[in-house]
């Protein structure tokens, strides 16, 4: 079975709050669907690789074929990181980090106004194109930032959840303003799914 896009688990115009509705459809439509598209052209040439996951292909890029493995690298991360982003997104989402995660950035990190500050900051600090996360690492939760589509499952670390800080996440309506998107971002977070990706985080 070829990777594919899964459908928005609500509306384009779902998460006003924080992103407009053509962003939306540019970004799930035609970026996604790019990268979905990408890794499945490089799957073609490597059909012994049919059966894996894109999650299991970016856990150890050592193990994909060297001609191949850049694109596995760009397309498999994008396709796992968009997959994550849509999914911990919601029109009833904001507000304090609630349940068992809620407990554990306030552990970590002081607070929840604490945790903001430094993940903004890190999506901020990011050069050019990448994310910004909050892992699972070596037992302990850690705000950290990867370049391009980079996903840190490649480095044996466990997205709880990120933010994508490409300029295709925010341009149409923030332009040049990163910071303001990503204050906003907060408010369509839905903490029910980051909570359900702590559990798996184990
Ligand atoms: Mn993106």
């Amino acid at each position: 079975m070829p990777h594919t896009v899964p459908p928005l688990p609500y509306d384009y115009s779902a998460l006003e709050a924080a992103i407009d509705e053509q962003t939306m459809h540019l970004h799930h439509d035609k970026h996604h669907q790019a990268y979905v598209d990408k890794l499945n052209g490089a799957i073609e040439k490597h059909p012994e690789l049919e059966g894996k996951s894109a999650e299991e292909l970016i856990k150890d890029l050592n193990a994909i074929p060297e001609d191949i493995r850049t694109v596995v690298r760009n397309n498999g991360g994008g396709h796992v990181n968009h997959t994550m982003f849509w999914e911990i997104m919601g029109p009833s989402g904001g507000g304090e980090p609630t349940g068992a995660i809620g407990d554990a950035i306030t552990e970590a990190f002081g607070s929840f106004e604490d945790f903001k500050k430094q993940f903004n900051e890190a999506g901020v600090g990011r050069f050019g194109s990448g994310w910004v996360w909050l892992v699972k690492a070596g037992g302990a939760l850690k705000i950290v930032s990867t370049a391009n589509q980079d996903n840190p499952l490649s480095d044996g670390q466990y997205p709880i959840l990120g933010n994508d800080v490409w300029e295709h996440a925010y341009y149409l309506r923030y332009q040049n303003q990163r910071p303001k998107y990503l204050e906003a971002w907060w408010n369509v977070v839905n903490w029910d799914a980051v909570n359900d990706r702590f559990a798996s985080a184990g």
